[in-house]
C-alpha cells in the first residue's frame, strides 16, 4: 500500500472541519495509517518547507503553518500520492475543481487549507518528518 502525507492547516482545524476531511479520505479508499495533532515550531516549519526557501511567499507560508494546531495524517491506498493530489486540487483554491478539498476548504492561495505530498518531492520523507515507523499502522 502506497503512503502519502496530508496536512490539515490551522484555519481549517479551527473551523472544526477535520472530521469531514478525514471521512472524505476514507470514502475515497484511503486508510488512516497515522494521525497527529500538533503545533509546528518556526524551525520545524522552515525545514518542512525548505524547498520553498527564498520564494516571495516563504515567510508567510511559515507564519501560516505555525499559526495554530495542524493535523498531520499518513494515508495509505493504491496510487495514494497521485490520488490524494487529485482530491486536494489546485494550489490556488480559486482554480481548484469544484468538490476538491482546496475548493471546499481553502481561503486563497496563501491559506489553501490542506497540504498533500507532491510526487516529485519525496512523499515518504514527508511522512517520516512527522511519523516514525512504529507510529504507523502497517
Ligand atoms: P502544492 O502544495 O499545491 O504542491 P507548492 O508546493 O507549489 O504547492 O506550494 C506550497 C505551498 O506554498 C502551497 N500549498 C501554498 O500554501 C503556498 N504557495 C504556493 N505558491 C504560492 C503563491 N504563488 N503565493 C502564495 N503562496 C503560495
Amino acid at each position: 500500500m502506497e503512503r502519502t502525507l496530508l496536512i490539515i492547516k490551522p484555519n481549517v482545524v479551527m473551523k472544526n472541519k477535520t472530521g469531514e476531511i478525514l471521512a472524505r479520505c476514507e470514502r475515497e479508499g484511503f486508510v488512516i495509517l497515522g494521525l497527529k495533532h500538533l503545533i509546528l515550531s518556526p524551525q520545524e516549519a522552515r525545514l518542512f518547507y525548505k524547498m520553498h526557501e527564498g520564494k516571495e511567499f516563504y515567510e508567510e507560508l511559515v507564519e501560516y503553518i505555525t499559526s495554530g494546531h495542524i493535523i498531520a495524517c499518513c494515508l495509505g491506498r493504491e496510487n495514494a500520492v497521485r490520488r490524494l493530489r487529485e482530491i486536494v486540487g489546485h494550489t490556488d483554491p480559486a482554480k481548484a475543481e469544484p468538490g476538491t478539498l482546496r475548493a471546499m476548504y481553502g481561503a486563497d492561495i496563501e491559506h489553501n487549507g490542506v497540504h498533500a505530498s507532491n510526487p516529485d518531492e519525496d512523499p515518504l520523507s514527508e511522512v517520516h518528518f512527522f511519523f516514525s515507523t512504529h507510529e504507523l499502522l502497517s
